[in-house]
């Protein structure tokens, strides 16, 4: 094992992977931007660098600067956390080069996977599921148009150098597919500076699934079964869960059992290693691959929680070129996690709302982790995603953990700035919720003020 790691990242999650590698003995350095100086993240960690001005492309994305403090530091890891470098394969390469280790799957899987027409065709190719759509990106509106024929209105048209959900748009008609095609390509070029695009057939209120992945550089590969996503906001997650409200019941179990072998055929397509995710879509009875991000995702708590495997002390055992000593067999799931994220917006109209945490007091008791990047009396700037903390809970089953999350929430005080814990109120009652009949359009119909 390496003996200092360098934190690319800020907030919650950087205060999260500072704890699990101080626990294993690392010392750590966080890197930080002026706006930031403050924050607890930077005060826990081993030595602290500065990056720059408080704006994201000036410290966080600020590749040169995270390069030259892992030189200043004489660290010998980086772990990216999640968003800004961490999914960027030039960065990672650039890391590999000064001989640290990078925190994540190979450089060249990163390249595989960030293209996601390529990602497709390369899933198609294991024989992974893919959602019925075209074979490679789709050059002009002719070809566009003669596609969506044989595939089927509606269509959705995806940014291939996107992900996430960004750019996309809908057409259930020739007429709206000439006009959505041109917005789409436009939308991509602006967002992601690549016009390339694809076409799926759109599904009007899918599950969203995915199935966390754990592969060694050693070739051992295993998944820590799923987590359910459905719970989102114009393509910001809200709730998250584990295992997956659609099998709770158990009657979908070899559906659940296909899904799991996919994302397994798909990752070892991608020739991935550290912790990633694939990504899937549920409609009609069956799953779907859509993409495999090659990142730890901000919801992996609740895969720990219900499944007790430490997903960032693997990540930092596997970069530093461990193998992995856990078995398919062993891994379980014990009880369920719900994982609410707590944004600085108003719970309403979903604007942002920056400001001093005047009040701060979390919730604690029986199942309740919280990682939050703050702490009372600190600021939330505008500079970043305005998510403040994960809330997270578990119980013995489902119902537990909503009871305990629905006490947790009202326990939590927070003053100074507009919050979602309402929202998470409504949503925690709703009986649909409840019954775990989601979608990705739940919040579009439910849990209303
Ligand atoms: C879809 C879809 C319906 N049909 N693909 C949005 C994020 C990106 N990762 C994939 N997304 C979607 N892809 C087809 N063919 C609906 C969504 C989608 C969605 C997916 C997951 C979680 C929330 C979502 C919210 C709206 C749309």
């Amino acid at each position: 094992m390496f003996s200092k790691l360098l934190i690319a990242n800020r907030g919650e999650i950087a205060r999260r992977i500072n704890t699990v590698a101080q626990g294993l003995g690392l010392k750590t350095v966080a890197v930080y931007s002026d706006a930031d100086a403050g924050l607890p993240f930077v005060k826990e960690a081993t030595e602290a660098v500065r990056l720059g001005p408080a704006p994201a492309k000036d410290s966080y994305l600020n590749a040169a600067a995270i390069l030259q403090a892992l030189k200043s530091t004489g660290a010998e890891a980086v772990h990216p956390g999640y968003g800004f470098l961490s999914e960027n394969a030039e960065f990672a390469r650039a890391v590999a080069e000064t001989g640290a280790k990078w925190v994540g799957p190979p450089p060249e899987a990163m390249a595989r996977m960030k293209d996601k027409s390529e990602a497709r065709k390369l899933a198609a190719a294991a024989g992974v599921p893919i959602v019925p759509g075209t074979p490679t990106t789709v050059p002009d509106v002719a070809t566009a148009l003669s596609e969506a024929e044989r595939i089927g209105y509606p269509v959705l048209c995806k940014a291939a150098g996107g992900g996430g959900g960004i750019g996309m748009a809908v057409a259930n008609t020739p007429a709206e597919l000439e006009k959505g095609f041109t917005a789409c390509v436009n939308r991509a070029q602006a967002a992601f500076g690549r016009s390339a695009v694809y076409l799926e057939r759109y599904f009007p209120a899918p599950r969203h699934l995915e199935v966390q992945i754990l592969g060694d550089h050693h070739g051992n590969l295993l998944h820590v079964l799923e987590r359910e996503c459905s719970i989102q906001r114009r393509h910001q997650k809200v709730v998250e869960e584990a295992g997956a409200p659609l099998f709770l019941d158990g009657s979908l179990e070899p559906l659940r059992q296909q899904m799991f072998d996919a994302a397994l055929k798909a990752a070892r397509a991608f020739g991935y290693a550290n912790a990633g995710t694939v990504e899937l879509l549920y409609s009609d009875g069956q799953v779907y691959f859509i993409e495999m991000n090659a990142r730890l995702q901000v919801e992996h708590p609740v895969t720990e929680l219900t499944t007790g495997v430490d997903l960032i002390g693997w990540q930092l055992r596997i970069a530093a070129g461990e193998k992995l000593t856990l078995k398919q067999s062993d891994l379980k799931r014990t009880g369920h996690a719900i994982e609410l994220r707590v944004y600085a917006e108003d719970p309403v109209k979903f604007f942002p709302s920056p400001g001093p945490l005047n009040v701060y007091r979390p919730p604690s008791g029986e199942g309740v982790r919280l990682d939050s990047g703050y702490a009372q009396g600190d600021v939330v700037t505008p500079n970043y995603d305005p998510m403040i903390a994960k809330l997270i809970v578990s119980g013995k089953d489902r119902g537990q953990a909503i009871e305990r999350a629905q006490r947790a929430v009202g326990d939590f005080a927070i003053e100074g700035i507009k919050h979602n814990l309402p929202l998470h109120l409504r949503i925690l009652k709703d009986p649909v919720f409840q019954s775990g009949q989601l979608s990705t359009r739940f919040l579009e119909q439910h849990a209303k003020p």
